[in-house]
Order: C-alpha cells, then structure tokens, then sequence
C-alpha cells in the first residue's frame, strides 16, 4: 500500500473515532432516530472532504485538533445528502456504501429525519470550533451555509431534479457538478485554511484547488459509474446511462471525459505554488490519488 492510502486509511479512522465522540448514542431517545443516523456514518466512506479539511489546515500550520472537529462537521453534513439523494422522490437507490440505503432500512420518513438531524448536527459541531484572529465561528457557519445551501450544493440538486429526461449542454452539467459536489468540497480546503487562521492568499489557493480538485472528482465519478462493479463501489452502477441522465462521459465522451479531469487535476496542482513544496505535498498527492482512484 502507497503513503497516501494508508494516510487516507488512518485519518479516516480518526474520523470515525471523534464522530463516535460527537453524535449521540444509539441507545439515546429517540433512538430509532440516533441508530438511522449512526448507521449510514459509521457505513464506511472515504472521508474525502473530512482528509482535505485537515490536510488544509496542515498545509497552514493550524491546530489539527479544531481542524478534526471541523472535519467531523463536513461528513456529517456529506451524509445527509446520500441519505437525501437516495430517497425514491430524488434518485431512488437501494444500496450505498456498501450496504442497503437508510430508507431501505429504516422508512422513508425516518430517512428523512436522520438526514435533516445530520445536516443541523453538522452546524452544532461546527459552531464548536474556536475564533482565531483571522475567522470567527460566524464566518465558518456562514460559509458552510453558503457552501451546503439554496446557491450551491442544494441548488445543484435541484439544476439535476429538473434536468431529468432532458438534454444538457456541457454548461448546464457543469452547473450541476459544481454545486452537487465541488461546492463541498470547496468548503473543505477552505474551512481547514480558515479554521488554521489562513492568510488571503492561502484561502484563495484552496478555493482554487478544492473547486478545480472537486469538478474532476465528480467527473472520475461519472467515469466508475460506466467502468467499475458495485462490489467495488459498494452502489449500483450504471444508472446514470440507464436513465439517460447527462454525465461528462455520455455528453463529451469517454477520452474527452478523462482529458477533462486531467486537466483539472493540473489546475488544481498548479493552484497550491503559495505553498512551500513541504507544505504542499500532502494536499499534490491527494490531488494525483484521487484523479487515479478506482472507487
Ligand atoms: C435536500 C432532498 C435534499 C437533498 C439534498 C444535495 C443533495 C441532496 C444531494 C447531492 C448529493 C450527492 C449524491 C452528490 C454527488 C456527490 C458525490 C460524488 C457523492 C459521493 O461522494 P463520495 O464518493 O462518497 O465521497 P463516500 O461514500 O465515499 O463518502
């Protein structure tokens, strides 16, 4: 195994460790409610956006144990939106990280809830996280708000709802993986660097390298959908083509999909030169890893 998986797999369990601290007990009222939240958390996951969110705030020197926390809220939040994007009124799936989806287990109405609950617990750990002298917690919730909100992510959800059966420009695609995806991810590097105390031009590096980083992860995204297997994805694949829905392979092609997240992956390398070559390090080979990951 190579140094950036093992550093994925230990800071994943770290994650999961301080998640467990954080989110109430199963066996807390009501606990139908607590057990659905906890089981599609603790459902496995790479912890993507909680790895950049550190790893940001590393690259700026700050306190690893805030930018912990901080992690912890983004997964928390990531969370909601599988639980949300499953339900039968938006994509209708039955499995997700290797396993039955939450409303498969617990009902549709349950599924909801543990959704809604992670998305408002995701804010409470935030508010958690201490001012430094650059950002105060007002500036990390209003940018996660920004981030997760009606001109973003939830936004994006709603460019694809009303997408459907319809035929895409490049753009309007764009539109859609910008806010479904990069915008949280966007909100990862920034919210490390901001938690660090990050300088302008260190915030302005990571909003560049998680927007660029996050439009290629969701073109390999579109990419595993058509090349990989459910066991290795651990959800079903092929969906997107089955029900035609537009995606960077079905609009500009396999080669030109791959070109595209290429290319990206270079812009969002080329975004970290702020940073001194140690510093960057981690962050250029998240980077390269995730333009190669086969899940
Ligand atoms: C408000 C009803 C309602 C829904 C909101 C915003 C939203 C639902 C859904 C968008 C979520 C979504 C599925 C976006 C696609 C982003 C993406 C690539 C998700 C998969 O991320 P990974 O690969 O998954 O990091 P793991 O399981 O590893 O965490």
């Amino acid at each position: 195994m190579n140094a950036i998986a093992d550093l994925i797999k230990e800071t994943a369990a770290r994650v999961e460790a301080r998640l467990n601290e954080l989110l109430p007990a199963e066996d807390v009222q009501p606990a139908t409610l607590h057990k659905a939240m906890r089981y599609s958390i603790f459902a496995g996951g790479k912890r993507i956006r909680p790895l950049l969110c550190l790893e940001s705030a590393k690259a700026c020197g700050g306190d690893e144990d805030d930018a912990l926390n901080a992690a912890c809220a983004l997964e928390t939040l990531h969370t909601y939106t599988l639980i949300h994007d499953d339900l039968p009124c938006m994509d209708n799936d039955d499995m997700r990280r290797g396993r039955p989806t939450n409303h498969k287990v617990f009902g549709e109405g349950i599924a909801v809830l543990a959704g809604d609950a992670l998305l408002t617990e995701a804010f409470a750990i935030l508010s958690r996280v201490p001012s430094n002298e650059r950002y105060t917690v007002g500036d990390y919730v209003a940018e996660f708000a920004y981030r997760t909100g009606s001109l973003n992510l939830v936004g994006g959800q709603v460019l694809d709802l009303e997408g459907e059966g319809r035929a895409l420009s490049v753009d309007e695609l764009r539109a859609i993986h910008n806010g479904k995806t990069s915008a949280l991810i966007m909100a990862s590097t920034r919210l490390g660097g901001m938690v660090a105390g990050c300088t302008q031009e260190q915030l302005d590096a990571l909003t560049a390298y998680g927007r660029d980083l996050g439009l290629a992860f969701q073109i390999i995204d579109d990419i595993l959908d058509i090349t990989s297997s459910p066991e290795v994805l651990g959800k079903s694949i092929g969906k997107d083509a089955a029900e035609h829905k537009a995606t960077y392979p079905a609009l500009v092609g396999m080669e030109q999909a791959r070109r595209e997240a290429r290319d990206l992956t270079a812009s969002a390398r080329a975004a970290l030169e702020v940073f001194s070559p140690k510093r960057r390090e981690v962050l250029l080979a998240i980077n390269d890893y995730l333009l190669n990951r086969d899940y």
